[in-house]
């Protein structure tokens, strides 16, 4: 008996012990191992002084003493004065005494409201280093930048730093259902326990709210956008209100979707219409409800008239007429409306890409102040490889805001590893050339190219109540580097990776070069083995797991791959040029006519854009068929790759997420293999050809791949 209970005991302790580190995502705070770095910190680090006396700034306090305690193994004190030297002082500019403030006006000057400073300063003749900001929050963000500063092992000799966020919403979308299923959620169900709210604050909420601090991010949207109207009762708001209570201290905004029915499901109306005046009134007075518990209350995100959502237009009015009615509701209360811009429609004829454009453009210049239309990156649907959204750089007179899908609802779930830094930084670099050459995406989305004052970026989550929030080790990643882009659009996904490698497993260099080599490659890895060459939503449907090129029974064209890829005996692809739905011409002249022409059309998207024959020659020598082959091969090839080096990293990570990752990565690759299997033995019935040397010959018929089913496949409702 006792030696049962014995083995129980060390099993749950050692469990929870590994577990921790897990959970711990990017925030391990562990020893630093170089010992010139950690004297150096140790040397200049010997007390912290605190100036604030706000519950944000006692989190910050804490934070900072927990990770030096964690890196450098001491406990130091906290004081409020600055009696010696080198300290840590850390406050907001108005806590900061006369003299110090004045001692750092310039870098005030420098910084936003959320900006941070982080300063060596000879203050009184001593060494000093100080964090600070203009507000609170602002320092927190300085302290998490300090700690990473330490996690990644950097000198802080003579620090100079002022850095502010370069978009105002940097923000998670939840898909989170009120019942705590997850829409394209692959990491359990929702964080958000609506059945314990409000009066059990669940520690996760307080954890969670850190991570995103620490990486800058300051919103949530709570709620999916297929929205659910009860989430505006009182009942839930109450319960949205504890939420917030929680997660306000460290700078995060909660904001809540909006069904625009709502009037009718829970005001007892019978109509949404926007311009009716009970209707006006009912989501005026819903604000003022909202504001009057919550008074810093982000606003609403909106999904109108997409995929059978209700909308304006269920009563002839426009999106301009819906969106500016409840910004009108949020107004006075300073509330934005997120309108989405994610909308096609089985009804019209138009390619399916060209519908978001074709509706939206012509809007340019008529929303309210505090709307901000947000626009997917690509134009059909987070695909593992989209062209920019033509709506990008297209609406000068209208803030786009940026929505990334941090969840891997097309590429793999949480079962593959791909590091989505890289997809987002390709489609931020797009220059859309609509102001002339250097148009990015990033300067539409943070308001420079425009001039625009409201500015955002959202990120739909891929988190869930999975002890490691997010189902694969490595989109932890993701959720990082997403936050990280949020904050500065212009970041390399390479310097991403390496700070997440550090800060989540190790600084040894013979760890960091090759696994932050294979995150890198990662994205290109799954483009090859899913939709190479600018294949795109060829999916299974519904789900999205796996591969499913033959689907063509679906009631709605667009939702039938058939009709993305369009293989034929003549060939393959969606024409998109002018010969074809001339979807091309909605881009700036300079990249329509780069798009246009399969030559000069970017090879990673000729499928996107060209229908072309089987023998087609590409670059690089080969026929059309035989390049798709030894693509879907290289991906094949690539995940092999990226087993051998992690393989290779077991030293160097604790046995739980090295053995989670190795297992993760065997069902990689042999999804990869399905997936390469799958897609050419369907093609292979139209171009008639044998694959070239090279590409392994599959192992089971296109009948067999096409039985499979997947009934009870996750996120899918
Ligand atoms: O990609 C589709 C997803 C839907 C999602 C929709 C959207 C929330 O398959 O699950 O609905 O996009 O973005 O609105």
């Amino acid at each position: 008996m006792t030696s049962v209970k014995f083995v129980f005991l060390f099993l749950s302790i050692s469990f929870s012990a590994l577990a921790q580190k897990d959970y711990k995502l990017w925030l391990q705070y562990n020893r630093i191992t170089n010992s010139t770095i950690a004297s150096e910190y140790k040397n200049n680090i010997q007390g912290i002084v605190s100036l604030g006396n706000s519950e944000t700034s006692g989190i910050a306090v804490k934070e900072l003493e927990n990770g030096i305690a964690g890196m450098l193994g001491n406990k130091l004190e906290i004081k409020t004065e600055i009696k010696r030297e080198n300290n840590l002082i850390i406050g907001s500019q108005l806590s900061l005494n006369p003299d110090l403030q004045k001692a750092l006006q310039a870098d005030f000057d420098k910084i936003s409201n959320e900006g941070f400073i982080i300063k060596s300063i000879s203050f009184k003749n001593k060494k000093q280093l100080v964090i600070s900001g203009k507000n609170d929050v602002a320092v927190l963000y300085g302290v998490f930048n300090f700690l990473r500063l330490m996690q990644t092992n950097k000198s802080i000799k003579n620090l100079s730093i002022a850095d502010s966020p370069k978009t105002n919403i940097r923000i998670l979308n939840h898909w989170d259902n009120l019942d705590r299923t997850v829409e394209r959620g692959y990491a359990g169900f929702s964080l958000w326990n609506w059945q314990k709210l409000p009066d059990f604050t669940d520690q996760r909420y307080i954890d969670y709210a850190r991570a995103n601090a620490s990486i800058g991010i300051n919103g949530a949207v709570l709620t999916n956008v297929n929205a659910n109207a009860l989430i505006l009762t009182p009942q839930y708001l109450e319960k949205v209100e504890a939420l917030t209570n929680v997660f306000r201290p460290y700078g995060i905004k909660v904001y809540l979707t909006a069904r625009f029915s709502a009037p009718i499901e829970i005001g007892n109306l019978k109509t949404a219409d926007p311009i009716d005046p009970e209707v006006i009134n009912w989501w005026k007075n819903k604000a003022a409800e909202i504001y009057k518990r919550i008074p810093d209350f982000g606003g609403f995100l909106v999904k109108a008239n997409s995929e059978g959502q209700p909308g304006p237009q269920n009563y002839g009015r426009d999106h301009v007429d819906g969106a500016n009615m409840l910004a009108d509701a949020v107004a006075p209360f300073g509330g934005v409306i997120m309108w989405r811009a994610f909308v096609y429609s089985e009804h019209d004829a138009n390619d399916r890409a060209k519908q978001a454009y074709a509706e939206f453009q012509p809007y340019d210049g008529k929303f309210k102040e505090n709307v901000i239309v947000q626009v997917k990156n690509g134009a059909i649907d987070f695909q593992p490889r989209e062209p920019f959204h033509p709506l990008f750089g297209a609406m000068p007179k209208t803030p786009l805001m940026m929505e990334f899908q941090i969840t891997q609802e097309y590429l793999g779930f949480s079962t593959h590893l791909v590091f989505l830094p890289k997809l987002f930084q390709e489609v931020l670099e797009s220059d859309t050339y609509q102001k002339g050459k250097g148009s990015t995406v990033a300067k539409v989305i943070d308001g420079t190219l425009y001039q625009n004052k409201l500015t955002g970026i959202a990120g739909v989550s891929n988190i869930g109540n999975d002890l490691n929030w997010t189902g694969h080790p490595f989109a932890q990643a993701n959720w990082y580097g997403f936050g990280r882009l949020a904050w500065n659009p212009y970041l390399d996904s390479e310097t991403i990776a390496d700070e997440w490698l550090r800060c989540t497993f190790s600084n040894d260099e013979n760890f960091i070069k090759p696994v932050k080599n294979m995150m890198i490659n990662s994205r290109e890895a799954v483009v090859n083995y899913m939709t190479p060459l600018g294949l795109h939503h060829i999916m299974d449907t519904g789900h999205h797991y796996g591969p499913g090129p033959w689907v063509s029974n679906l009631s709605r064209p667009e939702w039938n791959p058939v009709y993305y890829h369009k293989a034929d005996k003549n060939g393959i692809g969606f024409d998109r040029s002018k010969l074809g739905t001339n979807a091309t011409s909605q881009y700036a002249p300079k990249i329509e006519k780069l798009f246009d022409t399969a030559e000069t059309c970017p090879e990673k998207d000729l499928l996107w854009f060209h229908h072309v024959s089987w023998d087609y020659k590409l670059k690089n020598g080969q026929t059309l068929w035989n390049g798709l082959a030894l693509k879907y091969q290289e991906g094949v090839n690539q995940v092999k790759e990226m087993q051998n080096v992690w393989n290779q990293a077991e030293k160097y990570v604790d046995s739980e997420r090295f053995n989670e990752v190795k297992m993760l990565l065997e069902i990689q690759q042999k999804e990869a293999k399905w997936w390469r299997d799958a897609c050419l033995l369907y093609f292979q019935q139209f171009s008639g050809k044998e694959l070239p040397a090279g590409v392994e010959k599959p192992t089971q018929t296109l009948e067999y791949f096409k039985s499979l089913k997947f009934p009870f496949a996750p996120g899918n409702g």
